[in-house]
């Protein structure tokens, strides 16, 4: 090798062979794995001068070392996206298996995580990039932060006339642009609160207390401050002080341990609130395990529970954090699970319930199943039946996302923990549930509209669309209709003429597609059918009446179910938007991972893909539903 190995190096590695289990390196010298080393993983972190990324790696180091034969090796991109990429190839070229990347800037290094994604598993920790090429995203539930801490401001102004100030991180990356959205979709409700200045900060401590300087400058009269990390917030404060200004209130988050971490900043009343989450550090390399161990049941993305710490909550915070949160589990031998179902209505809930009736006997866990036909009231009543019955853990998918908070209530003062399944509750307190395992319906709906958008790019006529509305009230109904007029919206020639619930049923698809068949006759251009069974009753109500579904009327549905990849290669739907029914094994991992004492994400997000008539004979026959 002919080369002198500088001292610090020398220091540096007696350093590493220190280290006990798993063996870490910072991305130096010899690029061969240790001795009896199973797995590498590459740890591409954005920068080591933010607290929370200090805490993050230290989590993924302690979790690390309860795996033997695992090696870690860590690069510090000191904020600079250029040596990102350089330490990502340096990763790939020590060999390793798997990536983890919190990036420094998420659009620019998407197209080099596409590319690694297309070799091994990338797990994307703390800063979401968007589309697909990824394995795994594990972050905060960054609008959550953003209404909550909108909740929190509201409290504190009560019906005064205030003054707000917010405090931004690194501008456009997507923590800041979903707290942002998340705590204006609070404050609108609040015409008290008047937002007078917006600081952009960079998640910089000394920047946020520079620029506080000369918003006080332009607005003497500020009330509340309310940052985007505790860093910023500790500026904020700083700025307050020089300026003799007391009593303003300044909320942050991230909520991390330690000196002038954001609970001991709300403990010495500097902060008067901050929202704490985990950094996903620990999770990564859970996650990360399980991939390598080929493991079923791994998600898409997972977001992070997002606790409110006030002065009141500090104290029994870090009491459950390091008493009762990772405490196993009293539980039946084996687990009982009682499971209540939507129903029977589509091929998608007959899929879904055999998942969930398969994954229970593949782990082991004692299945009480029951079916409360499309019934928000049966489904409380068997909820109540179970918590009665004591089973350990309940499970069950809302009809509707409104009228269960009162048994939900009960479930939380008998002590017995309640996963949400495919559908969600339009509920802010999500600490009536552990964890909600299921699709991103906005963004199916925002599928079906991009591929409408690109399909029919160009074509300057107005585009007429009928809907066929899943269940009124059901999440997803109103997020798959949301996230499609979201794209909509801006292309004025697009229009929504008549939008009507069939129930998710075939039969009524049918009916309504002939009332709609009737009475606008050939102005229908597309059909958007909120799942595949309405969208196969419309195509043979459209066949019917004589004309050519898939050709002289567009159909886009939801679900990607064996019949509808059928009607895809036989021309008749266009598209259909995967929503993936299979959430037995990721049901079973999460309760089986709670009763071993695993802090829980409070949303499990499943992976999924669209179907078109192209890709549609390809994946027919291997379609597992
Ligand atoms: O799309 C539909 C079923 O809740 C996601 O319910 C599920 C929906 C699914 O009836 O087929």
């Amino acid at each position: 090798m002919g080369f002198r190995i500088k001292k610090s190096y020398w220091i540096l590695i007696l350093g590493i062979v220190i280290l006990g289990g798993c063996v870490y390196k910072v991305a130096h010298g010899s690029n061969q794995p240790d001795e009896g080393t199973e797995f590498v993983i590459g740890v591409s972190q954005a920068n080591l001068t933010e607290p929370w990324r200090v805490a993050m790696n230290d989590e993924i180091r302690k979790e690390a070392d309860r795996h033997k034969g695992l090696q870690v090796i860590f690069t510090d991109a000191a904020h600079s996206n250029d040596k990102q990429k350089q330490d990502i190839d340096k990763l790939l070229g020590f060999g390793i298996d798997l990536l983890i990347i919190s990036t420094n800037d998420s659009e620019n290094l998407k197209p080099i995580i596409a590319q690694v994604h297309k070799k091994i598993p990338v797990i994307v920790l703390g800063r979401a990039i968007g589309g697909y090429d990824y394995t795994l995203f594990i972050g905060p539930a960054n609008e959550t932060i953003g209404r909550n801490a909108g909740q929190l401001v509201a409290d504190l102004a009560g019906d005064q006339q205030v003054n707000l100030v917010e405090i931004q991180g690194l501008a456009e990356s997507p923590p800041v642009l979903e707290r942002s959205k998340g705590f204006k979709e609070i404050l609108q409700n609040h015409p008290n609160i008047h937002q007078v200045d917006t600081i952009v900060a960079d998640w910089n401590r000394d920047k946020a207390e520079d620029q506080m300087l000369e918003t006080i400058k332009n607005h003497p009269q500020i009330d509340i401050v309310f940052a985007h990390s505790d860093a910023m917030a500790l500026g904020a404060r700083r700025a307050f002080e020089k300026k003799g200004i007391q009593g303003v209130k300044i909320i942050g988050v991230d909520g991390l341990e330690g000196e002038n971490g954001g609970l001991d900043l709300v403990r010495r009343d500097i902060l008067t609130g901050t929202f704490a989450y985990r950094t996903g550090g620990k999770e990564s390399i859970q996650y990360a395990m399980d991939l390598l161990q080929g493991k079923s049941g791994i998600p898409k993305k997972i977001l992070l529970r997002v606790n409110k710490i006030t002065k009141d909550s500090v104290d029994q915070y870090v009491h459950n954090k390091q008493n009762i949160l990772h405490a196993p589990k009293q539980h039946k031998h084996p687990i009982e699970l009682g499971f209540v179902q939507v129903g029977t209505e589509s091929s998608w809930r007959a899929a879904n319930s055999s998942s969930i009736k398969k994954a229970a006997q593949d782990f082991g866990i004692e299945l009480k199943f029951k079916n409360a036909n499309q019934s928000m009231e049966n489904q409380i009543k068997a909820i109540r039946s179970f918590i009665r019955e004591r089973v350990d853990v309940i499970a069950f998918s809302p009809v509707v996302q409104t009228g269960y908070e009162d048994v939900l209530r009960e479930a939380k003062m008998a002590g017995i923990p309640v996963i949400l399944t495919d559908r969600e509750l339009g509920l802010k307190d999500d600490s009536l549930w552990l964890t909600s395992i299921g699709s991103d319906f906005q963004e199916e709906g925002r599928r079906a509209a991009r591929w409408l958008l690109e399909q029919t790019k160009g074509v300057k006529k107005e585009i007429n669309i009928v809907e066929l509305q899943g269940t009124s009230g059901s999440s997803p109904a109103v997020y798959r209709k949301k996230g499609f007029e979201e794209l909509l919206k801006n292309n004025s020639n697009y229009h929504i003429i008549a939008s009507k619930s069939a129930d998710f049923t075939k039969e009524a698809g049918r009916r309504v597609m002939k009332e709609y068949l009737k009475k606008y006759g050939d102005k229908i251009q597309v059909v958007y059918a909120h799942n595949d069974d309405m969208a196969l009753g419309a195509i043979e109500a459209i066949e019917e009446s004589g004309k050519n579904p898939g050709k002289d009327i567009l159909i886009i549905s939801v679900d990607a179910t064996r019949e509808a990849l059928n009607a895809l290669s036989a021309g008749k739907l266009n598209l259909t938007v995967e929503c993936n029914p299979l959430l037995g094994p990721e049901l079973m991992k999460a309760i089986t991972d709670y009763v071993e004492g695993k802090e829980i994400p409070v949303k499990i997000i499943t992976e999924e893909g669209i179907f078109s008539q192209e890709n549609a004979k390809r994946d027919y026959l291997n379609r597992a539903y």
